[in-house]
């Protein structure tokens, strides 16, 4: 594996980083200038302006001091709009900006002269791996196909077909918002690699729940750092060996998970937001967003139990035996998962219940789609309640290894090459920060992936992350569901052309996920989600939503039993001027076996729901403005037994929690994006 590092491609973008923020004119375009006169200047003093006068009265105003300025100077002068009593735009033609200004400020009259600059709004970062505005070019040296590698994957997208048109609109985001430090996304992962130089200050004390469920020498072999759950989540490695195999030490581990150190959590973390416009390494979706490191992952991957603790961690939910944590995430970052459906008994129900937890207490989880090449969505993405997404290449189309199905949410970038023969680089990597040790780390490395199968699911969720984390910015009492709506309504349509190549042949349509593989395709909205993500729609319909509020009033306000009927009424407050409430539905967004749809009332203001058992279930309320803008809240609901019931509650939780499946070792845990990747692509490089 070679890693690309800084220093070695700096002076190839440098260049491309001097792009101007403010535009140079010429000497055939109008000059334009602001000049600001002495308070007791003649033409100040022969009339002065007031701030309240008309639009009119000021013109008039400044203009007879540009008269007066213009008679002395020699040319003739045309006043613009006035800023303040003395401050004007003053405009003159035959003459470059500069040249007005300079002669300008000789005048005795005028305190201070300056060119009226144009400002671009794209607000660029000067990582020198982000590499300025524009897609680094594809060029062919010996018959090699090469690229500088750049962050391709957040720029302005291209409208030509073929071209790089799935990159996210990051810029035009950052116009908006580069997030705010309150903002926390959590990183369920390998931990991460808290020495690295472009990761410093972004982390939030987290936690290490390996090896919480229990502390048997496998799960502590799995660990990895010589004890259970502990509050440094720092990631120690997670390489498996032969010795390891050898061993069986590791529940689950065999030959096929043999492998350097993955530094996954640290890729994953960097996307989101390494430290950015900071001249160094690479920049991240959020650049003040901070992140939360829940370690969860160790070799060959973690318990469920495990995973579950961290989730509710994360979001600020009380587990017994942890500390709380008091930087609770708004976003939870999952590139992680394994084969399996959500199902409404065993692991589905359990992983069900803590992602409506954590709904309810106001965080959206992100989950890589899976590394299945085209197979259905793993879990945890296939649950409800979960943005899942999908990997597409540069040109837009479904990337070979991605997992795909109606579960998916929404699709991003998630990396690829340019597969027109072996031995070809690279091309379309996802670049980020890792740590350069084979085994243990290499401390304080300041390390990135280059054009190694940086590539996966894995690395598409935290692009998505980092989105809502920046949506959470301008809109910090963000929910799920809105999260959810917006991605999916903002986001643009999939191509249909400019997927394959001369090698590979124009790819098909995706079709629904069965037993048989599917690589590069033309997605839809039913197998890679809504579209593709666009970061600046997104975050500027987030902060549209501001000021709403959805309420949500129950009767009974508590204390609900079994076999009563709950009367449910959302109101929507503070819809922007002139909107009024169009339509509201119910959903049930986790029944927890007691609900299953609303007795009455579904599609109206008002509803009514009547839990069959005791229990807990969640239900949400999505309030549509006449504008067609959606805003949602959920609500849990907690239903006690009927006086005369006893004992049906005990049993029904029984018969959850020993549905099946739960408690093993996910012995098919990937780490998206490394191994099961490059399997992919190199069984497609040697197909082309
Ligand atoms: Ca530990
Ligand atoms: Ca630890
Ligand atoms: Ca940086």
């Amino acid at each position: 594996m070679t890693l690309l590092r800084p220093r070695r491609i700096a002076a190839a973008l440098l260049a491309a980083l001097l792009a101007a923020t403010a535009q140079a004119d010429t000497a055939t375009d109008e000059a334009r200038v602001i000049v600001r006169f002495k308070p007791q200047a003649d033409s100040v003093r022969a009339k002065a302006l007031s701030v309240r006068a008309t639009r009119g009265e000021a013109r008039e105003i400044a203009q007879t001091r540009a008269t007066a300025l213009g008679l002395r100077a020699g040319r003739k002068l045309a006043a613009g709009i006035s800023l303040d009593e003395r401050t004007h735009v003053v405009l003159a033609k035959g003459v470059t900006s500069a040249q007005l200004a300079r002669q300008l400020a000789a005048d005795s009259e005028v305190e201070l002269v300056a060119v009226d600059q144009r400002r671009r709004h794209t607000l660029l970062p000067n990582d020198p791996l982000f590499g300025g505005a524009d897609v680094n070019p594809e060029t062919t040296v010996g018959g090699v196909q090469q690229r500088t590698i750049d962050q391709w994957y957040l720029k302005k997208p291209s409208s030509t077909p073929g071209q790089v048109v799935s990159s996210i609109n990051a810029p035009a985001a950052w116009d908006i918002t580069t997030g705010t430090a309150t903002t926390v996304v959590a990183v369920l992962d390998t931990g991460v690699r808290l020495d690295h130089p472009d990761l410093a200050g972004q982390f939030l004390p987290g936690y290490d729940l390996v090896a919480f469920s229990s502390s048997s020498s496998s799960a502590l072999a799995t660990a990895n750092d010589g004890d259970g759950a502990d509050s440094d989540p720092s990631d120690p490695g997670d390489w498996v060996s032969q010795a390891d195999i050898n061993a069986g030490r590791i529940s689950g581990c065999t030959t096929s998970d043999i492998s350097n150190s993955s530094w996954h959590g640290t890729r994953v973390s960097g996307l989101i937001a390494a430290l950015t416009n900071n001249g160094t390494g690479m920049a991240g979706v959020g650049w003040k967003l901070k992140l939360l490191p829940v370690r969860v992952l160790g070799k060959c991957g973690g318990y469920d139990s495990d995973i579950i603790a961290g989730m509710k961690w994360a979001a600020g939910i009380t587990v017994p035996g942890l500390p709380a944590n008091p930087n609770k995430a708004k976003v939870l970052n999952m590139s992680l998962g394994s084969d399996g459906a959500c199902g409404t008994s065993g692991t589905g129900q359990l992983y069900r219940d803590a992602i409506a937890q954590v709904n309810a207490a106001g965080a959206t989880i992100v989950a890589a789609a899976g590394n299945s090449e085209g197979l259905a969505v793993g879990l945890p993405g296939n649950c409800p309640g979960v943005v899942a997404v999908a990997a597409l290449r540069h040109v837009g189309t479904k990337v070979g290894f991605s997992s795909l199905g109606p579960e998916v949410t929404i699709a991003a970038p998630g990396g690829n090459c340019i597969n027109t023969g072996a031995g070809q680089p690279c091309l379309y990597p996802m670049v980020s920060t890792t740590n350069s040790g084979t085994t243990t780390p290499v401390l304080n490395d300041a390390a990135y992936t280059g054009s190694s199968a940086s590539v996966g699911t894995s690395f598409s969720a935290p692009i998505v992350s980092g989105i809502v984390g920046l949506m959470a910015s301008v809109r910090p009492g963000l929910t799920s569901a809105e999260a959810i709506q917006i991605l999916k309504s903002t986001a643009r349509p999939f191509p249909t052309t400019g997927g394959g190549s001369a090698a590979d042949g124009n790819p098909p349509q995706c079709k629904a996920p069965s037993s048989v593989v599917q690589d590069e395709c033309y997605c839809t909205t039913s197998t890679c989600g809504a579209g593709m993500v666009d970061a600046a729609a997104a975050v500027a319909a987030a902060a549209a939503l501001n000021g709403v509020t959805v309420a949500i009033t129950q009767s009974p306000a508590s204390g609900l039993t079994a076999g009563q009927t709950l009367t449910l009424t959302a109101s929507a407050t503070g819809l922007p001027t002139g909107r009024t409430v169009a339509s509201t539905a119910w959903v049930v967004v986790d029944g927890g076996g007691i609900v299953t749809s609303f007795a009455s009332g579904a599609n109206a203001a008002t509803a009514t729901i009547t839990p069959s058992a005791a229990g807990s279930f969640t239900v949400r309320a999505d309030v549509t403005d006449s504008a067609g803008a959606t805003y949602s809240q959920s609500v849990t609901v907690s239903v006690t037994a009927a006086a005369s019931g006893g004992g049906s509650s005990g049993g029904s939780s029984g018969g959850s929690l020993s549905g099946g499946g739960g408690g093993g070792p996910v012995s098919a845990a990937w780490l998206a994006g490394l191994l099961v990747a490059a399997l992919a692509l190199r069984r497609s490089a040697a197909r082309a």
